[in-house]
């Protein structure tokens, strides 16, 4: 079987270590063997992403337009089988998989496009016949890292405004995913990419990560991931002075008031805390709902949830894939276990099925009677595991939402211009959802969270420049 290698200044790395990457949906099926990397290898690739930034950096717009161009177009042409990999890796249906391959090229189209649209700004001095422009340069060496539930879409995000904008790249995707990255990496350098331009540092987070956050040659971060390892990139960060961006957890609310269209709040609870296995940081995890609308509302979602179905990620007709790996697995069912200890009531789900393939298929849970202060309604547990609030009235349902240490998105279901208006502006969160999904979001648009959601410029759409470029103020006398 081929083995899957590294990318290090243009060349291809033979391996000293393994990975095998093995689908969640069916543990017999080997996805493909890849390399991972030391932390000397980590090192070169740095080294190699330094050597290649001042001739990167001044390449031209027109070079770097075309070449995330072509990646994008090579990406959408491939979308089927690139989809097809990632839900076997991930674990998410294969339309799922299939959607996020698609946003993925609508990414490198984007920013293929802000390459050519990259301005500044010039302003009279305060003294006379003095002339201030304002332009922005990248940083430098950009260091990615990346989590598993986006194998494709997360990458390409990070990946096509660092280049864009004139950056060099060191990836480290999740171990768990590796082979999506790999394609996309192997896209961009077939596409034109100089050597070093962009490194890939397939492996372990307390390997290649830890070197990565070692380094002193990063001129910027951005990851998505976990909390603890979000709060160690910061505190290494600041250590070397060096930018960046962390996207962490959520435990995203839904409300759901009273004169909501009970069809429009059940489709947007389902989707949110269901979908993609609930493994989206995006997921509404927490569904807050008014008393006049709980008891119809609890029936309509257990039927809902009754006709899930919950199979191999390439089978036709399934809604929900496995969970990722045994480790999620596990967490998702102590949190079961604990949601129960504290007093919730299991009102749907809570046991893992077996299918015909050996995966990690576990049922849509819902928990009601939760309470704000429980666990299961304050920690993010990462799977389709949904805790259920009753409320008396829409100020205690928005009480209840920012009620949390996370801030990334929330959502409201309500026929009610009022509270609709009003939940926008109160929410305490980086993205707000009328009648809709929290997770979903669209590929052009800024992306981030408040409080321990996130830290730093937002990601995607034109608010990206702020991350991956510095701007420079020049003064000069006429
Ligand atoms: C989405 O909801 O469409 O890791 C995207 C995550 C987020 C991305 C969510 N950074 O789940």
């Amino acid at each position: 079987m081929t083995i899957f290698r590294n990318l290090i200044n243009g060349e291809w790395i033979v391996p000293h270590e393994i990975s095998r990457n093995v689908s969640p949906s069916d543990t017999n099926d080997l996805v493909g063997e890849y390399a991972r990397a030391t932390a000397d290898e980590v090192q070169q690739a740095i080294s190699a992403a330094r050597a290649a930034f001042p001739a990167w950096s001044r390449s031209g717009i027109m070079k770097r337009h075309a070449i995330l161009k072509k990646a994008g177009e090579e990406i959408m042409a491939r979308k089927d089988e690139l989809g097809s990999v990632l839900s076997r890796e991930e674990g998410k249906t294969l339309p799922e998989g299939i959607g996020e391959t698609v946003r993925a090229a609508q990414i490198f189209d984007f920013f293929a496009g802000e390459a050519l649209r990259l301005s500044g700004e010039t302003i009279p001095s305060t003294r006379p016949n003095i002339g201030v422009e304002l332009t922005r340069e990248p940083l430098g060496v950009i260091g990615i890292i990346t989590p598993w539930n986006f194998p494709i879409a997360i990458p390409a995000w990070k990946i096509a405004p660092a280049l864009c904008f004139g950056n060099t790249v060191v990836l480290k995707p999740a171990d768990l995913v590796p082979a999506s990255s790999w394609a996309i990496v192997d896209i961009l350098q077939r596409a034109g990419l100089p050597a070093g331009v962009l490194n890939l540092v397939m492996g372990r987070g307390s390997v290649v990560g830890e070197a990565m956050l070692d380094s002193p040659d990063l001129a910027g971060i951005s990851f998505t991931g976990s909390t603890s390892t979000g709060k160690r990139i910061a505190a290494s960060s600041v250590e070397h002075n060096r930018k960046f961006q962390l996207e962490m957890g959520g435990k995203n609310p839904m409300v759901v008031v009273d004169d909501a269209d009970i069809s429009v709040a059940v489709d947007a609870a389902v989707n949110s805390g269901f979908f993609s296995t609930g493994q989206r940081c995006t997921a509404s995890s927490r569904l807050i709902v008014t008393e006049g609308i709980h008891d119809r509302f609890v029936a309509a979602m257990k039927e809902r949830m009754g006709k899930l179905v919950v199979d191999h990620a390439l089978k036709s007709g399934t809604h929900i894939g496995p969970v990722v790996d045994d480790r999620q697995l596990t967490t998702d069912l102590d949190y079961i276990e604990i949601g129960k200890r504290e007093g919730a009531q299991l009102a749907f789900g809570g046991e893992t099925i077996s299918r015909d393939t050996p995966g990690f298929y576990l049922q849509p849970t819902l928990f009601t009677n939760a309470t704000k202060e429980m666990r299961i309604s304050r920690e993010e547990i990462f799977g389709p595991v949904v805790a259920l609030i009753r409320v008396k009235n829409y100020d205690e349902a928005l009480e209840t939402a920012n009620d949390t240490p996370f801030g990334l998105s929330s959502g409201i279901a309500t026929t009610s211009l009022k509270l609709a208006t009003h939940f926008k502006r109160n929410s305490e969160a980086g993205m707000v959802m009328v009648n809709l999904p929290t997770a979903g979001v669209d590929f052009h648009v800024p992306f981030g969270g408040r409080k321990k959601s996130s830290c730093g410029p937002r990601e995607q759409g034109r608010y990206a420049v702020e991350f991956y470029t510095s701007v420079k103020t020049a003064y000069t006398a006429a």
